[in-house]
C-alpha cells in the first residue's frame, strides 16, 4: 500500500474535476484527481456544445481559454422551428448584450488536461476500486488501484465530481442524502459529423414526429439530435435511417440545406431531472453531474456543474487563503439556488418542446396537455416578455457574489 497526500482529493477527471483542480492550483492549493477510466476514453465522451458567459469567464479565469478564444463560436441567438415557422430568440438583443459560446465539451476537456499536464498536477487516471472512507472526520482518505498497485489518499476535503454513476453521492448514507428524479420517456439520439451545418445558429425544432435539434461544433463539423423512444437502440438507426427522420423533422429551408455524411460519433441519452439534496456530508462536497441532471434541452449540465466549481473553489480559497474555515460548508445552500432554477428551466424547455404522446398514459390527459404545452410555446414565441424571460435564462442566471 501506498500513502499519497494532498489538500483536496478530486474524484473524476470530468470538465467539473479538472476546472475545480486547475483553479484550486492557481490558488496554491494542492490536489490530486483520480480517475475511473484512460483520458483518451474521456475525450471520446461528446457531450455539451453550449457555455454560458459564467463557464467562458470561469475558463479565462483558469487560464484555459486561449484555443477556445480562438476556434470558439459566439453566438448572438437561436432559433425554434414550430411546425415549420422558424422563430428567433436574439439572447444578444433580449439580454442587454450577453451572448453564449459554441465550444464542445471535448475541446474544453482537452484544454484543461493539456493545462493539468503542463502545471505537472498529479493525476491517476484507469483506476480501479475508488472508495472513499471517513468523509464526515477531520480526516478523509479514498483508497485506489492501478496497475495491480494499491494506494491510500489522506485529504483535507473531497469534491465528489464523478458524474451520476460514480461513487462520491452513494457514499452519503442513504438517510442523510434526500434524492428528487423524473426520467423523461424517451431519449437523444446523438450524431456527430464532418459536414457543414443547416445554420449558423442553433435550431431547436418541435414537429409532429418528435423534438430535433441542429446544432454545430464549427463550419465544417455538425451535431444533430433526434428525439427517440427510451427502449431504441443505436443499432436500430443506420445514418441513412437518421438523415432520413433528421430532413423531416428540420423546417423545410434548413432541410434542403441538410448535407449528410459518416457519423463520426452516435449515441443514445436518457433524458432525466434529478437532484441530491444536499450536495455535501461531512468534508465531502458533490460537484456537477454527481449531484444533479437536467434534460439536455436547455443546454444547462455543463454549465451547472461551472457554477459549482466557482462557488467551492471560492470557498475553498477563503478556507486556505484566509483562515475561514467554516466558509465551504455554506456550499450546498449556495450552489442548490442555481441548480434548482436551471432544473425548472430545463424541464420546461423540455415539455415544450418534445412529443409526450405515450401509449401508457391517458390520452384525453395527454392531448390535453400537449395543447397546454402549444400554446405556452406560441405565447413564448410571439411575445417580446416571453423571448426575454427565454432568453434571460438561455444565457444562465448570474453566479452569486462569494
Ligand atoms: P462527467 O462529465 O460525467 O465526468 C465525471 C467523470 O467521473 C468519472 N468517474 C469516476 N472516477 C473515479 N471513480 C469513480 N468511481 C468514477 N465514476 C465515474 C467518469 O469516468 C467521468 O470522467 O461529469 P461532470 O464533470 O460533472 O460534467 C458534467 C457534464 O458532462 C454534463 O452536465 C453535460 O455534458 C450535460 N450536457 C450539456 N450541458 C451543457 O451545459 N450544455 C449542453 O449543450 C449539453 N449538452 C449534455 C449535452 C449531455 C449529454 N449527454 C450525453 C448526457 C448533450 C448530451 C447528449
Ligand atoms: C450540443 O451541441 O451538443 C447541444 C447544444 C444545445 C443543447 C444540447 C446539446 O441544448
Amino acid at each position: 500500500m501506498q500513502f499519497i497526500k494532498t489538500q483536496v482529493a478530486i474524484i473524476g477527471a470530468g470538465p467539473s474535476g479538472l476546472l475545480l483542480g486547475q483553479l484550486l492550483a492557481k490558488q496554491g492549493i494542492d490536489n490530486i484527481v483520480i480517475e475511473r477510466v484512460s483520458g483518451e476514453y474521456v475525450l471520446g465522451r461528446i457531450r455539451a456544445g453550449i457555455l454560458e458567459q459564467g463557464l467562458v469567464d470561469l475558463l479565462h479565469e483558469a487560464e484555459v481559454s486561449q484555443r477556445m478564444d480562438e476556434e470558439g463560436e459566439p453566438h448572438d441567438g437561436f432559433e425554434i422551428a414550430y411546425y415549420d415557422k422558424r422563430y428567433r430568440i436574439d439572447i444578444k438583443a433580449l439580454t442587454g448584450g450577453r451572448t453564449v459560446m459554441c465550444y464542445g465539451q471535448t475541446e474544453v476537456t482537452r484544454d484543461l488536461m493539456e493545462a493539468r499536464e503542463k502545471k505537472g498536477l498529479l493525476t491517476y487516471y484507469s483506476s480501479n476500486d475508488v472508495a472513499l472512507h471517513n468523509v464526515d472526520s477531520n480526516a478523509p482518505s479514498v483508497t485506489f488501484s492501478q496497475d495491480g498497485k494499491e494506494f491510500t489518499l489522506k485529504c483535507d476535503f473531497i469534491a465528489g465530481c464523478d458524474g451520476f454513476h460514480g461513487v462520491s453521492r452513494k457514499t452519503i448514507p442513504e438517510n442523510k442524502r434526500n434524492e428528487f428524479e423524473r426520467v423523461f420517456p424517451f431519449g437523444w439520439l446523438g450524431v456527430l459529423s464532418d459536414t457543414p451545418p443547416v445554420a449558423e445558429e442553433l435550431i431547436y425544432c418541435k414537429t409532429e414526429r418528435g423534438f430535433a435539434l441542429a446544432s454545430r461544433r464549427s463550419a465544417v463539423r455538425s451535431r444533430y439530435y433526434l428525439q427517440v423512444p427510451s427502449t431504441d437502440k443505436v443499432e436500430d438507426w443506420s445514418d441513412a435511417r437518421f438523415w432520413d427522420e433528421l430532413k423531416k423533422r428540420l423546417p423545410t429551408d434548413a432541410a434542403e440545406k441538410l448535407v449528410t455524411g459518416a457519423s463520426i460519433e452516435k449515441s443514445i441519452a436518457p433524458l432525466r431531472s434529478f437532484v441530491c439534496e444536499p450536495m455535501q456530508f461531512g468534508n465531502l462536497f458533490l460537484v456537477g453531474d454527481a449531484a444533479h441532471i437536467v434534460p439536455p434541452t436547455g443546454a444547462k449540465g455543463l454549465n451547472l456543474a461551472a457554477s459549482d466549481v466557482s462557488t467551492l473553489y471560492r470557498l475553498l480559497s477563503k478556507v486556505y487563503n484566509d483562515g475561514d474555515k467554516e466558509a465551504v460548508y455554506r456550499y450546498s445552500e449556495i450552489a442548490l439556488r442555481r441548480v434548482w432554477h436551471a432544473e425548472r428551466f430545463s424541464w420546461w424547455m423540455s415539455n415544450m418542446l418534445h412529443d409526450f404522446n405515450d401509449d401508457n398514459v391517458d390520452i384525453t390527459e395527454r392531448k390535453m396537455f400537449d395543447r397546454f404545452m402549444q400554446s405556452e410555446l406560441s405565447f413564448f414565441l410571439n411575445d417580446e416578455a416571453g423571448q426575454k424571460v427565454m432568453a434571460t435564462q438561455y444565457v444562465g442566471m448570474p453566479y452569486e457574489k462569494i
